[in-house]
């Protein structure tokens, strides 16, 4: 039996069972490996390539909508997250807490972030004093936590990869304004880099995030007609900047809370990537985001037999696709 047949042979038909199709194929194409710790996962070169790309291409647009990269700590203080307690509330048996260093017990729990409102808006309240000080567009790539209790790769993990946007401003104009214009640039993203249709939207009231006076999500269209969220973006209106008494003085002179916006998406994408390009043959990437580029040139078409071996190799005979 040919080499490749045999190959494809180990990769369940994704017709069959879409699930485990998507289990062979990252497993197979070496993107990704299971962690020692249950739902945890080692992100192999391949993988972590595409993700470099991914990188790239947000980075470019994030910079040219104006925002700067910055980096904050992955432990906060425990006392955070219970100002405000009413956002974390369901949240709260995914936290995953350091107690003790060594044999001592620390005297104030640890929180391993799982997102970083808090401790970035602690810094906020110290940054911000004026309009002058206004708007301030940060961006951070980060590993958080949430300890989940059903794990797939890539598509929800215990750890993961991610990028998270906190923005301020003056007014409730500018930072709706904000929450909208990078929903918009997720999805211009998704389009033409990672070559995905999207459809995105306001979430409902109960989908919305507790924290959030309105959460907008892109949801991505995969093979087997389902859809996954891909990116969410917040405004957060003057919750976060109440409870962490965020104000600026007005070029009027008096004190006002600022209006905030958050961000995401993750390595989650790479996941997306893989159930709407993949076939029964395996792993299908587009160009933008692909750590191997491949390209069949037919030199001298005009002579017999030349296309024909070419378009051969670019799909063999006797493999099954996705009939796309
Ligand atoms: C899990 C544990 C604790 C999501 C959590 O969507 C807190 C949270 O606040 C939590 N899971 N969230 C909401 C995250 C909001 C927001 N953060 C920045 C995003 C995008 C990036």
């Amino acid at each position: 039996m040919p080499k490749q047949e045999q190959f494809v042979k180990e990769i369940t038909d994704m017709n069959v069972d879409f699930a485990r199709w998507y289990t062979d194929v990252i497993l197979k194409t070496e993107l990704v490996d299971y962690g020692p710790v249950k739902g945890t996962m080692i992100i192999r070169p391949y993988a972590y390539e595409i993700w470099e790309h991914i990188q790239e291409e947000l980075n470019a647009r994030f910079k040219k909508t104006g925002h700067k990269n910055a980096y904050f700590p992955m432990f906060i203080p425990y006392s955070y997250l219970v100002k405000e307690a009413e956002h974390v509330e369901g949240f709260a048996p995914e936290v995953a807490l350091v107690t003790h260093v060594g044999n001592e017990e620390l005297p104030e729990k640890l929180v391993v972030r799982p997102t970083s409102e808090t401790i970035i808006c602690d810094s906020y309240a110290k940054w911000v004093k004026s309009w002058r000080d206004l708007p301030i567009l940060i961006n951070q790539w980060a590993n958080v936590v949430r300890w989940e209790k059903t794990t797939r790769p890539f598509l929800r993990t215990s750890e993961f990869l991610w990028q998270e946007g906190h923005t301020v401003h003056e007014t409730p104009e500018e930072a709706q304004e904000e929450t909208l214009k990078m929903l918009e640039v997720y999805r211009e993203f998704a389009e033409n880099v990672l070559a995905i249709p999207v459809l995105v939207g306001r979430k409902s009231e109960k989908e919305k995030f507790a924290g959030a006076q309105a959460t907008y999500g892109m949801e991505a269209m995969m093979l087997d007609g389902k859809s996954l969220q891909a990116g969410t973006s917040h405004y957060f209106g003057d919750n976060f900047s109440k409870a962490f008494d965020i104000k600026y003085a007005s070029k009027e002179g008096d004190l006002k809370y600022v209006y905030q916006t958050s961000w995401g998406t993750s390595t989650r994408m790479i996941g997306a990537l893989i159930m709407a390009h993949g076939d029964n043959r395996g792993l299908a990437l587009p160009p933008k985001v692909a750590p191997i580029q491949a390209i069949i040139i037919p030199i001298a078409a005009h002579k017999g037999g030349v296309n024909e071996k070419a378009e051969e190799i670019r799909a063999p005979v006797g493999s099954s696709t996705n009939g796309r």
